[in-house]
């Protein structure tokens, strides 16, 4: 009567469906799409994620020089705009994983180094995926505090702006703020409201995930500041999002769960929370209006799912 979903953490090897229409192999407009030594590299990245299974360690990649020089030049540009764009949560993060995780210009960092500072920070782990994956499975995973992550660079030719997620947005936009608490369970408790969702809770959570982990802002000290993952890994949208040209709004579950969404321009419209505990809250009244003919618990212990 409902979706199969994953009980323990080992069930998230079938959790791997890919949603392929940003895929170099099928999308024309990828930057990589005329380019199969690019393609032939992604997949061979690609295939790690497809053969991994959990209990592994994340197999390290060696990245070539020109791709380094694409993280370089991404990583450069937007460091400095962290400091006056980026929320405090994210900057003190950002800050650790630059003494203790290998973040630099000169290096990609390592998912594995990347996934054991998250385990100690907030119980996080990463996983590796080939693509984007359906909003199904990766809001599954969130709720054993998994992270599914990609670790391809996009094409050199455009180091500012990737059709697909790759690992300059996972590391740049993601994980920092997978080392926060209060974020880290938020997403979390997002991921345990899908398992076994209805299609069209589906698309709300995704739609929430969205103006959230993606696109949100928040406020401090009087200021608007960014903690979605789309707007900290671009360049060109973290501008926009904190300009005067969006329209922003008070950020409202049931308003983000259903407001249409950009996902090949800038968003029209922005969500700001109060706070991180704030969103929580707010998140929380609404999950408890999504009707399921079950509820979940979370173990810890076993990182596994209770089905009551
Ligand atoms: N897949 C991958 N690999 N990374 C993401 O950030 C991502 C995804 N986000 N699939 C999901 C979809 C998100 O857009 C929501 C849950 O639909
Ligand atoms: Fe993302």
């Amino acid at each position: 009567k409902f979706h199969w979903f994953p009980k323990k953490i080992a069930d998230l090897d079938k959790c791997h469906h890919l949603v392929t229409k940003f895929d170099p192999d099928l999308d024309q407009d990828h930057p990589g799409f005329t380019d199969p030594v690019y393609r032939q590299r992604r997949k061979m990245i690609g295939d790690i994620a497809f053969r991994y299974r959990h209990w592994e360690p994340i197999p390290r990649v060696e990245y070539t020089e020109e791709e380094i020089g694409t993280w370089r030049e991404v990583y450069s540009t937007l460091r400095d705009l962290y400091v006056s764009h980026a929320c405090t949560e994210y900057l003190e993060a950002f800050r650790l994983l630059e003494r203790h995780c290998g973040y630099s210009p000169d290096n990609i960092p390592q998912l594995e180094d990347v996934s054991r500072f998250l385990k100690e920070r907030t119980g996080f782990t990463l996983r590796p995926v080939a693509g984007l994956l359906s909003a199904r499975d990766f809001l599954a995973s969130l709720a054993f505090r998994v992270f599914q992550c990609t670790q391809y660079i996009r094409h050199a030719s455009s180091p500012m702006h990737s059709p697909e997620p790759d690992c300059v947005h996972e590391l740049l936009g993601h994980v920092p703020m997978l080392a926060n608490r209060t974020f880290a369970q938020f997403s979390q408790n997002l991921g345990l409201a899908s398992l076994g969702a209805s299609e069209e809770d589906i698309e709300k959570l995704s739609t929430l995930y969205w103006f959230t982990v993606e696109y949100g802002l928040c406020k401090q000290n009087g200021e608007v500041r960014a903690y979605g993952a789309g707007l900290l890994s671009s360049y060109g949208e973290l501008v926009h999002s904190l300009s005067d040209e969006p329209e922003t709004r008070e950020f409202d579950p049931e308003a983000a769960a259903v407001q249409p969404y950009q996902d090949q321009t800038y968003q029209p419209v922005y969500f700001i929370s109060e706070s991180f505990s704030d969103a929580k809250e707010k998140f929380r009244t609404y999950v408890a209006g999504i009707k399921r003919p079950f509820s979940v618990r979370f173990d810890p212990y076993t990182s596994s799912v209770e089905v009551l």
